[in-house]
């Protein structure tokens, strides 16, 4: 700064840095009257006070002091991109919604990913749920499917979910731990409710560790109905199957890389997007009717329940592309509103008493977060297609009623009466209701565990393994024995193997079974669709690469290696010990991307590294250096390396090299990238 203009300076020497101008729009204040100086405040002398008349000041502070609003109470933290839906073939034998009538027909979309308990400013890769929440803009209105990575909940009546996530969240007296279950509240809570037996073995999985949102299945976890123009009713459940496979991470990478990158899911989305590699889904329906219904073991309304693929296959419908970031992560992605409620015609809700909670809870959640009724008219909320009605007023109000009637029925002319009922549109079905009133859970609920053995027993050993540990770390969090003991007991419901090697791993006794509400059914057939590896990529596409690269490294190896990579479309991410690059071996700079010690080998897919042996011993005196190839090696990943790279090889990796590790003098890039297809070399790592 100087003191002689009091204009701000940018540089050392005092040179002034000269703002870019010209097409640059004149600033102004909200009213939109010019401002010409940004940078000081209206005084009286130029050491001070600031006068009160600073009206410029004032408004300014002002907006500042209330950009807040309220985050969300769950899924507070989110990533949200454009998109559209296209349908593959009209779907009107089944339903009359509109955006399923014709092949080809392109939908607005948009999408807001999250994480359900940790606040804002929470890591990406906490253990937990992932929301999956789609916005349609379609012609006969907006139609959210407000849904979760996971296709079953916590809990089958929506009285209980403030009491599931005051349980899942911050303990109130502490106000941690944040962004996990690892805590006592949390399962006692769940110990306590058996019916969450089930979701447990889903969040236990590596489903809650996802390696990116691009990856990772979506579910309506509600049954829907579709109703066709006659107005008959079938049920429907709704997936997201991601076109490029499921995948996820470790845990321990999971709690490295929320140190390394907390922003992780984030950034992949921006990077993919922004790259042109659009992320799809195919939209798939698992239609059945009543028969089916009453045929299945389990009530189709009790959403702590799947109905498996093997039974009712999957009918992939349509797909859907994320192709746009937003402009403004607040306008969009904070400000979008997802309501439960929102459907169209040929799209209606089913008995299911959690989905018929949450069509309550989700207005009343935007009108405390958004502060009035009129969120609809935010650009992202608002439907593509014309809204008439006679609502009006209220806070921010942007679309009133035209002329003198805002009533109805009115006889004023054509013109000036406003919109008119048609008799068409949103009819709900019909469905025959009887009963008492009482506050009861029906019979048919009652099963809480054969399902959770299905999922269970339908993993592979390595995934059954990741069950057991996450279930050990978590319930080691938790100082009450008491409650550790009662999941135990609920365990030895699921599999035997399971609760033995939780209570192993605890150190602790297998207690008396929990007594059931229901006797469980073992006899349920394994549903492979419930592995996320059986259902994992065909290629390596879509996946990033980590390359460490040191001084003398053989530029031409390089080359070869980012051309193949950039032929199968892998994304590789240059790493050295320098952020300024290296000085490969015939003098050439190869460029980095990043300093190693920022970014660790659990960001990657797999790795290689292409160096010379001084640079590599070099690197090898470094902690990042060292733990590289190590976590890489331990981590089970995909490792190519050339001779120079030697010294960073942990001992393990040298005493027993295995099918996972590539010498580039017997590969090519090409073999190596194409083994990379499998994600992991899970026989170095299998316990
Ligand atoms: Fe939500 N849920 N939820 N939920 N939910 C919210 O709405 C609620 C449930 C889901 O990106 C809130 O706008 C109740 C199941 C997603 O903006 C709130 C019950 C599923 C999102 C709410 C459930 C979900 C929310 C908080 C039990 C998967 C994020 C902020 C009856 C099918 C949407 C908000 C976004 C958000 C209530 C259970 C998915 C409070 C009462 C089951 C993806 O309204």
């Amino acid at each position: 700064m100087s003191e002689d203009d009091g204009r701000d300076r940018i540089g050392d020497g005092g040179e002034t840095h000269q703002r870019a101008g010209g097409a640059r729009p004149a600033m102004t204040t909200d009213q939109g009257a010019p401002v010409g100086d940004n940078q000081n405040s209206l005084k009286a002398g130029r050491r001070g006070p600031t006068l009160l008349e600073d009206h410029q000041f004032r408004e300014k502070m002002f907006h500042f002091d209330h950009e807040r609003i309220p985050e969300r109470v769950v899924h507070a933290r989110g990533y949200g991109a454009h998109g559209f839906f296209e349908t593959y073939e009209s779907l009107a034998d089944i339903t009359c919604a509109d955006l399923f009538q014709r092949a080809g027909e392109r939908t607005e979309a948009f999408v807001r990913f999250s994480t359900v308990a940790g606040n804002m400013g929470s890591p990406d890769l906490a253990r937990d749920v992932r929301g999956f929440a789609v916005k349609l803009y379609t012609k006969e209105g907006n139609w959210d499917l407000v849904g979760n990575n996971i296709p079953v909940f916590f809990i089958q009546d929506a009285i209980k979910f403030p009491d599931l996530i005051h349980a899942a969240k911050q303990e109130p007296d502490r106000g941690f731990p944040q962004a996990q279950t690892a805590h006592n509240n949390f399962w006692d809570f769940i110990s306590l409710s058996p019916e969450a037996t089930h979701m447990v073995m889903w969040i236990m999985s590596d489903r809650a560790i996802p390696r990116s949102f691009r990856f990772m299945e979506g579910f309506g976890v509600h049954s829907f109905r579709l109703v066709d123009a006659e107005g008959r009713a079938r049920f429907v459940k709704f997936h997201w199957k991601p076109k490029a496979g499921l995948q996820s991470v470790t845990w321990d990478e999971a709690m490295k890389i929320n140190g390394a990158d907390p922003d992780y899911h984030r950034r992949d989305l921006w990077d993919a997007i922004q790259s042109g590699a659009f992320p799809e889904w195919e939209l798939g329906l698992q239609v059945f009717d009543e028969d089916f219904a009453e045929r299945f073991p389990f009530d189709v309304l009790d959403a702590t329940k799947i109905v498996p693929e093997e039974e009712v296959p999957v009918r992939r419908v349509g797909r859907l592309v994320l192709d746009r970031m937003v402009d403004n992560f607040f306008a969009e992605t904070e400000q979008v509103a997802f309501h439960t409620g929102n459907v169209v015609p040929g799209i209606d809700f089913s008995e299911d008493p959690l989905l018929q909670g949450r069509n309550f809870s989700y207005l009343d959640t935007q009108l405390k977060r958004l502060g009035s009724p009129n969120f609809t008219h935010l650009p992202v909320n608002a439907p593509r297609c014309p809204v008439h009605n006679f609502n009006q007023d209220g806070h921010m109000a942007m679309r009133n009623p035209k002329g003198r009637a805002n009533y109805e029925p009115n006889s004023w002319s054509a013109e000036a009466a406003g919109p008119r009922e048609t008799g068409e549109g949103f009819a709900s079905t019909p469905v025959p209701i009887a009963g008492r009133k009482e506050r009861a859970r029906a019979d048919t609920f009652a099963d809480h565990y054969s399902q959770a053995r299905q999922f269970y027993r339908s993993q592979t050993p390595v995934e059954q393994s990741h069950i057991t540990e996450a279930l050990v770390f978590e319930l080691s969090k938790v100082d009450v024995p008491q409650i550790r003991s009662r999941m135990l007991s609920h365990l030895l419901h699921v599999d035997e193997t399971l609760a033995d090697g939780v209570a192993d791993g605890l150190g602790m006794p297998l207690p008396d079974p929990a007594r059931p509400a229901r006797t469980p059914d073992t006899t349920l057939a394994e549903s492979p669709a419930l592995s996320i590896l059986r259902n994992g990529p065909d290629s390596f596409a879509g996946r990033r690469l980590g390359l460490l690269v040191t001084d003398g490294a053989d530029a031409s190896a390089v080359d070869r290696l980012m051309q193949a990579a950039g032929g199968m479309s892998v994304t590789v991410t240059v790493v050295a010990p320098r952020i300024g690059g290296v000085t490969a071996s015939d003098g050439s700079t190869i460029a980095a991307d990043e300093k190693i010690d920022g970014a660790p080998s659990v960001l990657f897919d797999a790795v290689a590294v292409i160096a010379s042996e001084e640079g590599a011993q070099a690197l090898a005196r470094t902690h990042a250096g060292r733990t590289w190839l190590a976590d890489a090696f331990a981590h089970g990943k995909f490792i190519y390396h050339d001779a120079g790279a030697a010294p960073l090889l942990p001992p393990s990796a040298i005493d027993s090299p295995d099918e996972g590790m590539f010498d580039a003098a017997g590969t090519a890039p090409e073999g190596f990238l194409d083994a990379c297809a499998r994600l992991r070399h899970w026989d170095r790592i299998a316990s």
